[in-house]
């Protein structure tokens, strides 16, 4: 499989124009140093003391070096007692109202755009090519509406070899596709013709974030460190004039816990229910497995 390098769009900023063109047609948008490093590195911080306290470390290793048990977990990282730790962080939830990245998709799409409040973080383990997320489109899983975006950025740089994600250019323009059944996150994988695609990726450093439509067919490399954590999170936006949500996006990601709960330990209360704001319309979601393609493989 060739991969080409991202296409950056760093020096389009201040080009809405230009930039929308370029989204329209490859799907995704990556820019270097989008997002300044300290918010990054203290929600980092935040996160391997919730693994070091849950014994995820490598005994000896400085917090910031990121080393990991590979058997740490098993099964779903969504399902483990750190991930619902980092659910409750004020600080990972107020990372999706980053000025950056919503103004910068303001910017592009020429309208407000909220966070959708379901925020998702993940800990790839070292060498766990299994857990690799498979070619999929977040439409699927996210639903709602198709105008809904990704924004994915690691919590450190983030070479291939610990886990970057790869975008298939252009898929968003082919509809939403049949899907089987994987190993890796979220279960379940695009048909696609992995050669016929134009895949993209780079090494990622911290503050890059890659934005992309919720058709675009991407994935994951997987980690194939000894011993490095791969500590991300991703994000999703939509219009305001795009009203239709799921449910479940006005939910904390895995329902592991009620907004009140997340929200008992924060310092602040001015983002908490902030999309009660937005005139929505909701609609129940569907399981993934139900969402009908609109083409054939
Ligand atoms: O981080 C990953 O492995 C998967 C992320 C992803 O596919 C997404 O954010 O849509």
């Amino acid at each position: 499989m060739t991969v080409h390098p991202f296409v950056e769009s760093q020096n389009l900023h201040g080009q809405p124009a230009a930039l929308k063109e370029r989204l329209e047609e490859d799907g995704y948008l990556f820019f270097r140093n989008l997002i300044d490093p300290k918010p990054l590195q203290n929600l980092l911080t935040a996160i391997l003391e919730i693994c070091k306290k849950h014994d995820w470390l490598i005994q000896g290793s400085a917090l910031m070096q990121r080393r990991g048990k590979n058997d740490a977990y098993s099964g779903y990282f969504e399902s483990t007692a750190v991930y619902r730790e980092i659910q409750k962080l004020e600080n990972f939830h107020l990372l999706s109202h980053h000025p950056s990245i919503v103004s910068t998709l303001s910017g592009i799409l020429g309208q407000q755009v909220f966070p959708h409040p379901r925020n998702i973080a993940r800990i790839t383990l070292p060498d766990s090519a299994k857990m690799t997320t498979p070619p999929h489109q977040d439409y699927v899983f996210i639903q709602g509406s198709q105008e809904s975006y990704t924004a994915w950025f690691p919590l450190s740089d983030c070479p291939k070899e610990l886990g970057g994600l790869i975008m298939a250019k252009g898929t968003h323009k082919d509809g939403i596709l049949p899907t089987h059944e994987a190993e890796g996150t979220g279960g379940l994988c695009t048909t696609i013709d992995n050669e016929a695609q134009k895949w993209f990726a780079s090494d990622f450093k911290l503050g890059d974030v890659i934005l992309f439509h919720s058709l675009t067919v991407h994935k994951a490399y997987p980690n194939i460190t000894q011993n490095l954590l791969r500590v991300s999170c991703d994000f999703r936006y939509q219009p305001v004039a795009e009203q239709v949500v799921v449910w479940d996006t006005l939910r904390p990601h895995m329902q592991l816990h009620s907004w009140e709960d997340i929200y008992s330990n924060w310092a602040k209360d001015n983002h908490k229910y902030y999309w009660h704001q937005y005139e929505l319309h909701v609609v129940p979601g569907l399981d993934p497995w139900d969402v009908k393609p609109t083409v054939n493989s």
